[in-house]
């Protein structure tokens, strides 16, 4: 079976609506921030593909080497028909489970979800020849927003990897689960991935690798406003930050400015100022401790069956039930 053609839930339409909105609100606020779903246009979907291949950035291949051991038991434990996984990018250690589901059978249906097209374009057709078995239907998305247009029926898997939801703030995390658990039903799974607290010293080079491709994938954020809305940020105007935040135990991505700067937005007739040294919040990427993850399932309905993590025990991978 080939690809089918993506099931555009998120027109073209809502992602700039949503873009503009949230360009407005975040320059307009102190601090001034932005959401990180707009790093990922092609090239910032190719530069995260990159820092995934990083030596400092661990997460990818610790929970590479959770999902290659357990991959078995999650396919025996869920028993899925349909697996869907939220913020899926390239797929990559999707395939894991994949492979896992092919020898025991019975997954007919796989739904990667993403706010990158041109990411679930390549990963649909890809997946979709290597599993000629699989039903393939990606979903153009904002896994915030979408999930109350999932397929529904038979038994579901929904995978949430890479310590994605560590981009979301606690408040948002809460609302977040709750709606998961809302679209779900008795039999359905959740699977997620999350970055465990660890030495700040092995976290902060993880966002600020000496070959400055994490600088590159944040100052994307510029590049894509500049395209999109018509504006004229000179990306190279701003430094990469990546700040551990102790208290929150959680990793800020901000842009500061070298120099005052004064910015036009033409798409939304608006003027920012920047003063010299002023950041910009781009991304927060929490970490987790075991009972902490724990805990936020539970406290959205969820029953937590299992925790695995790493040899190293760097990251951490939970399997939940309805
Ligand atoms: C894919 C969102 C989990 O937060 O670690 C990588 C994105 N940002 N380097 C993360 C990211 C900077 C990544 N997530």
């Amino acid at each position: 079976m080939s690809a089918e053609p993506l099931e555009i839930y998120l027109e073209e339409r809502d992602l700039d609506r949503a873009l503009r909105s949230d360009v407005r609100t975040g320059l307009a606020a102190d601090p001034k921030w932005l959401p990180p779903k707009w790093f990922y246009d092609a090239r910032g979907s190719e530069l995260f593909e990159e820092i995934t291949r990083l030596p400092e950035y661990y997460p990818t291949r610790a929970e590479r080497a959770v999902l290659a051991e357990r991959a078995p038991d999650i396919a025996a434990a869920t028993g899925a028909k349909t697996l869907i996984e939220l913020g899926s990018g390239s797929s990559e250690k999707t395939r894991l489970l994949l492979d896992a589901f092919t020898r025991h059978g019975g997954l007919g249906t796989f739904v990667p979800l993403d706010v990158s097209v041109s990411a679930l374009r390549q990963s649909t057709v890809q997946i979709a020849t290597d599993y000629p078995a699989l039903r393939v239907r990606g979903i153009v998305g904002d896994f915030t927003r979408q999930l109350d247009r999932l397929p529904t029926g038979g038994r579901r898997l929904v995978v949430f990897l890479g310590g994605t939801i560590g981009n979301l703030v606690p408040a948002e995390r809460a609302d977040f689960l709750a709606a998961m658990r809302a679209a779900l039903e008795p039999g359905d799974h959740l699977l997620v991935g999350t970055d465990l607290v660890k030495d700040p010293a092995v976290i902060v080079p993880a966002y600020d690798d000496a070959a400055g491709v994490t600088a590159e994938f944040n100052r994307n954020v510029l590049r894509v406003i500049n395209r999109e809305l018509d504006a004229d940020f000179d990306p190279d105007a701003f430094a990469h930050v990546a700040h551990w935040d102790p208290a929150q135990e959680w990793i800020e991505m901000r842009l500061r400015a070298r120099r005052p700067m004064r910015i036009r937005v033409d798409a939304l007739d608006l003027t920012v100022g920047f003063a010299a040294d002023e950041e910009l919040r781009t991304e927060v990427s929490a970490k987790f401790r075991p009972a902490g993850i724990g805990a936020e399932l539970t406290a959205a309905g969820f029953l937590p069956t299992e925790f695995w993590t790493d040899p190293d025990g760097l990251f951490g991978v939970t399997l939940a039930r309805v």
